[in-house]
C-alpha cells in the first residue's frame, strides 16, 4: 500500500487537528515509545505532564490544578460526567447541557448510565440558563457549558451556568477543548477565575498547536479528581485516575513542548492572526451576498447552497457542514490568509 508522506493541511477548512509546533513535533519523537500511565517507569514524561498541568492552568486561571493530559475533547467530557456521578448520591443521575454540546456528551452519556438531558438554545446560539434550569432537577449530578461550540464557536455563560449548577448540588464542567487556546485573549468569562467552575476539558491538540493526542482534563478539587481514581495492584503506583491505561507519551511531551514554546505570546499572535482570517473570509462572503454567522471565535458558518459545497469539495478543499447545514470554516493555525484567497478564487469560479 502507498502511504502518504505526511499529512497536508494545505485545503483543510473544517478540521480542528492543525500542524504541530516545530518543538511539539520534535517533543513528540523523543517520546514515542514512552508511557505517562506508568508514572515510575517513565519518569522524565510524568514530569512533563505535571509541568503541562500547571502550564494548562495558568492557561485556564487555577493556580493548584489537579488533572492530566488526556487523548482528547471526548474523554475530558467524559471523565467529568463520570467523576459527577461517582460523587453524586442519587441512583438516577442526570446531566444537563446545552443542544450545542459537542457529540462526546451522548457517548458519555451511554457508557455511564446517565440520562442527558439537551436544552434549546438561545437565539445568539449560546446557552439560555432559564433553559438549562427548567431541565435540572434533585438527580442532576453535572451541568455542562460550552466555551466555543464545535459548529459556531459561541461561549456559553458560564457564570450563570455555574450558579444553576450549585443551586442544585451539582458540579459544572466547561468544554473548552477548542476555545481554550484562544479564549485568555478575550473579553469572555469562561475560566476558573470568572466563575466556580469544577471541571475543565482544553485541548492542546486543537488550537494548542500539540501533536495527537493531546487533550487536558482539568478539576479544581483534589477530591473530583480522586473520585476517578481505581487502584493498580501490580503497577510501582497505586492508583490511576485516567480513563485509559497505557497513554501516549507522544501527546504528553508535544502538549509540555507546545505550551512551553507558545504560552503565552505566541499563542496570543496566533489568535490575533486566526481572529483576523476569520473576519476577512466572513466579509469575503458577506459581500457576495451570503448569511454569514458573525464569528466571535476563529470560526464561521455561511449558508451556502450545498451544490456550491459540494463543487468546492470535489476541487479537494476539505469543508464539512454544520447540523443545519451551514459551510463551516474553522481558522486554525494552518489557515493561512493566503489559502483563503485561493479558496475565494475557487468559491467565484464554481458558482460562476
Ligand atoms: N468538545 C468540543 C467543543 C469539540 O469541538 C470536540 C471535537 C470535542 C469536545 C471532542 O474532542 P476530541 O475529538 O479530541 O475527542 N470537535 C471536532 C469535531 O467533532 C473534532 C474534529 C477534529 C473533527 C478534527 C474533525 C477533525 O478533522 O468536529
Amino acid at each position: 500500500m502507498q502511504v502518504a508522506a505526511s499529512q497536508s493541511f494545505r485545503r483543510v477548512l473544517s478540521s480542528m487537528c492543525t500542524e504541530p509546533h516545530p518543538a511539539a513535533r520534535d517533543a513528540a519523537e523523543r517520546f514515542l515509545a514512552s508511557n505517562p500511565g506508568d508514572p515510575t517507569t517513565y519518569p522524565s514524561v510524568s514530569a512533563l505532564e505535571d509541568e503541562a498541568v500547571s502550564l494548562l492552568g495558568d492557561i485556564t486561571g487555577l493556580s493548584n490544578p489537579h488533572g492530566y493530559v488526556a487523548s482528547g475533547g471526548t474523554e475530558a467530557n467524559i471523565q467529568a460526567v463520570r467523576a459527577a456521578r461517582n460523587l453524586a448520591a442519587t441512583d438516577d443521575p442526570n446531566v444537563v447541557a446545552p443542544e450545542s454540546a459537542h457529540f462526546s456528551f451522548q457517548k458519555a452519556a451511554d457508557v455511564l448510565g446517565v440520562e442527558l438531558r439537551l436544552a434549546a438554545v438561545a437565539d445568539d446560539r449560546r446557552a439560555d440558563p432559564d433553559a438549562m434550569a427548567e431541565l435540572v432537577d434533585d438527580d442532576t449530578v453535572l451541568v455542562v457549558g460550552i466555551a466555543g461550540t464545535t459548529e459556531y464557536g459561541r461561549v456559553d455563560p458560564i457564570p450563570a451556568l455555574a450558579d444553576i449548577a450549585h443551586d442544585a448540588g451539582a458540579l459544572l464542567h466547561v468544554d473548552a477543548a477548542w476555545g481554550g487556546f484562544v479564549l485568555p485573549f478575550t473579553d469572555y468569562e469562561w475560566n476558573f477565575e470568572h466563575a466556580a467552575v469544577d471541571t475543565m476539558g482544553i485541548d492542546p491538540h486543537k488550537m494548542g498547536q500539540a501533536a495527537v493526542p493531546a487533550g487536558g482534563f482539568l478539576t479544581r478539587e483534589k477530591r473530583v479528581l480522586d473520585a476517578l481514581a481505581v487502584e493498580t495492584p501490580y503497577l510501582e503506583s497505586t492508583s490511576q485516575a485516567t480513563l485509559t491505561g497505557t497513554r501516549s507519551g507522544a501527546g504528553v511531551a508535544s502538549a509540555w513542548a507546545a505550551m512551553d514554546a507558545l504560552w503565552r505570546d505566541g499563542y496570543r499572535e496566533q489568535f490575533e492572526r486566526s481572529q483576523a482570517n476569520a473576519e476577512w473570509i466572513a466579509d469575503a462572503f458577506d459581500s457576495r451576498g451570503y448569511d454569514v454567522v458573525d464569528p466571535v471565535l476563529p470560526l464561521v458558518a455561511i449558508d451556502v447552497p450545498r451544490e456550491t459545497v459540494e463543487a468546492l469539495q470535489e476541487r479537494g478543499w476539505r469543508v464539512s457542514p454544520t447540523g443545519s447545514g451551514e459551510l463551516r470554516i474553522v481558522c486554525m493555525p494552518h489557515v493561512t490568509r493566503a489559502m483563503l484567497e485561493e479558496f475565494v478564487a475557487d468559491l467565484d469560479a464554481v458558482r460562476a
